[in-house]
């Protein structure tokens, strides 16, 4: 179930990290959903595989950003795409049954297009202004987040910008869930920071 936090391993704005570490201190704080993201660069099948191998640890969703071929070699849970990736049948097609199909969207039609072909969640970002995501980005803000979530049937993920301070009023809009890169990874404690989120979305 897509819901709470969603945790994504992404080291673009902290390098020190290997995506591995980043992970781990993820599940040590008790994180349920993981997706690996790294624009630009195919993630080694290796770092893929280390990560489902922490499966053994802790029990955890993991989904693969943009690798479609990645998601399916490594046999992760889902995979998550966007307008230049296959689309939510198609991808479900590849990845076969019982995998989650997750899809970015940056308005309310194109998440709605996307529950329409089979997508089990969407992500509707950037909610706030984000260094992650670099200028240039249409921020959705709060009431386009409401609207979606109105309007959209399956679980919403909310993402760009989420915080402490303004996590309640994103989840007071109907998101499902907060998916988070630096407020998270930028934290001095990872592992203690995605626990307060853990308790708090609880
Ligand atoms: N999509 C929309 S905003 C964003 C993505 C991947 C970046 C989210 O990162 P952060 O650091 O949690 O704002
Ligand atoms: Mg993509």
């Amino acid at each position: 179930m897509i819901q709470g936090l969603y945790t994504i391993v992404d080291n673009s704005l902290t390098p020190e990290y290997s995506h591995l570490f980043l992970a781990e201190q993820f599940l040590q704080g008790g994180a349920r959903i993981l997706q690996l993201r790294r624009k630009g660069a195919i993630p080694p099948f290796e770092e893929a595989r280390q990560i489902m191998a922490l499966k053994k640890k802790y029990n955890f969703t993991f989904i693969v950003n943009d690798f479609m071929d990645l998601a399916r070699e490594v046999n992760a849970d889902g995979f998550h795409g966007g307008r230049d990736d296959p689309s939510p049948e198609e991808s479900r097609k590849i990845l076969g049954p019982g995998k989650i199909i997750g899809y970015s969207s940056h308005s309310l039609e194109e998440a709605l297009e996307a529950e329409k072909r089979g997508a089990d969640y969407v992500a509707l970002g950037a909610i706030f202004p984000t260094a992650t995501k670099g200028p240039g980005h249409p921020i959705q803000g709060l009431e386009r987040l409401r609207e979606v979530c109105q309007q959209v049937k399956i679980p919403v993920v909310a993402i760009g910008g989420i915080n402490r301070t303004n996590v309640e009023n994103v989840i007071q809009a109907g998101a499902s869930a907060v998916a988070m890169i630096s407020g998270l990874t930028k934290a001095k404690d990872i592992a203690g920071e995605v626990r307060w989120y853990v308790q708090h979305l609880s």
